[in-house]
């Protein structure tokens, strides 16, 4: 997108059934008093907030031991696929506010939707601790929330949640940064189906930037749109503790903002999810503000501006 011409709408998703526990659900509360609309609007942005998805839990989903809740996080799939192909098709640019990362069901399936209609790949960069490449079939847990990436590659049979035939993300059209916490079963898959995957280790050894010029390059040459995807426990869990699903040895907070940043120049972002903030378990809105500050650097604040690419 470009930066200062696209309208950006805010969709609130309180959802955190699909965590196995309480608290996401005031994701989008928290954001929106941390200050998300208005540092948004005072870096040059028109801002909608479209409040919060509402649904009813869907009756006509089964109830299913190894994907609990799955009457209301499909009712929210439906809701929130629906709202972001609306907004995207209309040259908007949808921001979640979660809520638990199952959202990401849909508001990535709505952008493939959209990208499919327009005729362009979708990709998508996956900022999280975890690859959430499980299935009911593979999950330790049978939550949800770690299910999302399996679920829009078409790997995840969860039963009619979407339309069969819907678009799907080709995965290896995923690329999956920060990860440090993958489940036997879900490495095979990962494997199996070609998820670029760049764990903490590649973080370490070649650092944010030349990974982020690999994704970037990639997607600008492919014409692509791309969903960016910012679990908090992507973060390191001391300056992001507001998240139910901590893993030491995250990414600190400049590797973080590099990563907006260099995402921000490349005016190839069309849609963000900031998911999985719990501020019931946070620190005096610690984390909270975080992802507002994440937000403002994707969305074009600088410390001093840079020469374009091109120069
Ligand atoms: B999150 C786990 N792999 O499937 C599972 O926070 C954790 O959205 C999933 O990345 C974490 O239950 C989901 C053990
Ligand atoms: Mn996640
Ligand atoms: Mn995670
Ligand atoms: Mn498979």
């Amino acid at each position: 997108m470009n930066t200062q011409s696209t309208p950006i709408t805010l969709i609130g998703v309180p959802l955190e059934e699909g965590s196995g526990r309480r608290g996401a659900g005031m994701g989008p509360t928290a954001l929106r008093i941390a200050g998300i609309e208005t540092t948004l609007t005072e870096l040059g942005h028109r801002v909608t907030d479209g409040g919060d998805l509402r649904p009813a839990p869907a009756a006509d989903l089964p109830d299913d031991p190894q994907a609990h809740n799955l009457k209301i996080v499909g009712a929210f799939t439906r809701a929130l696929e629906a709202k972001v192909y609306d907004v995207a098709s209309s040259g908007g640019f949808p921001l979640i506010l979660g809520g638990d990362h199952s959202l990401s069901m849909g508001s990535v399936s709505g952008m493939a939707r959209h990208a499919a209609e327009v005729g362009r790949p979708l990709f998508v960069l996956w900022l999280d601790a975890h690859s959430d490449f499980n299935s009911p079939a593979t999950s330790p847990s049978g939550n949800i929330h770690g299910m999302p990436v399996a679920f829009f590659c078409g790997e995840a049979e969860i039963a009619n949640v979407l339309q069969a035939g819907r678009p799907l993300v080709d995965p290896t059209k995923v690329f999956q940064v920060g990860i440090r916490s993958v489940d036997p079963r879900e490495r095979e898959e990962i494997r199996e189906h070609g998820v670029n995957v760049f764990d903490m280790r590649s973080l370490d050894e070649q650092g944010v930037a030349a990974i982020m010029r690999k994704v970037l390059d990639t997607v600008g040459a492919a014409n692509g749109l791309l969903h960016v995807s910012f679990d908090v426990d992507f973060l390191d869990p001391d300056i992001a503790p507001g998240v139910g699903t901590t893993v030491p040895g995250g990414a600190t907070y400049r590797e973080a903002h590099l990563i907006m940043e260099m995402l921000s120049d490349s005016n190839l972002v069309s849609s963000l999810d900031l998911v999985e903030l719990n501020p019931f378990l946070d620190d005096r809105g610690k984390s909270a503000r975080v992802l507002v500050e994440m937000a403002a650097s994707l969305f074009g604040r600088r410390i001093f501006d840079r020469p374009t690419r091109a120069a």
